[in-house]
C-alpha cells in the first residue's frame, strides 16, 4: 500500500501534460493545443471553467491523447486530487489559466 502511495503522489505531482520534458518543442505545441480543445469541448456548460465532472471528462480526454499523466490519472482514479492541486484559488472550478500556471510553475 506504501508504494501504491507514493505512485499515486508521482502521478498527482507532475504536470497533467508535459509541455516541457523529452518532447519536441513541436510535439509539446500540438499537445498544448490538444488539450486546449479538449478543455473547450470538455467545458459543457461553457462558463470557461472546468467543474470536477467537466475536468473528469478532460483528464479522460487527454489520456486517449496520450497527453503527459492523464492516463495515470484515469488508471488511479486521481481525478479529485489533481483537480485540487491545480484549483489554486479553490473556487471549485479549474480555468485554463490555472492549468497553464500549474505546467509552467514549480
Ligand atoms: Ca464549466
Amino acid at each position: 500500500m506504501k508504494l501504491f502511495k507514493s505512485l499515486l503522489m508521482a502521478v498527482v505531482l507532475a504536470p497533467i501534460f508535459a509541455l516541457n520534458g523529452t518532447a519536441s518543442a513541436q510535439e509539446s505545441d500540438n499537445h498544448g493545443v490538444i488539450a486546449e480543445a479538449n478543455f473547450e469541448s470538455a467545458d459543457a456548460d461553457g462558463d470557461g471553467a472546468l467543474d470536477r465532472d467537466e475536468f473528469k471528462a478532460f483528464i479522460n480526454a487527454n489520456a486517449e491523447h496520450n497527453l503527459g499523466r492523464a492516463k495515470q490519472i484515469r488508471r488511479f482514479r486521481a481525478y479529485g486530487r489533481a483537480f485540487s492541486r491545480l484549483d489554486a484559488d479553490g473556487s471549485k472550478s479549474v480555468t485554463w489559466e490555472e492549468i497553464q500556471i500549474a505546467q509552467s510553475g514549480e
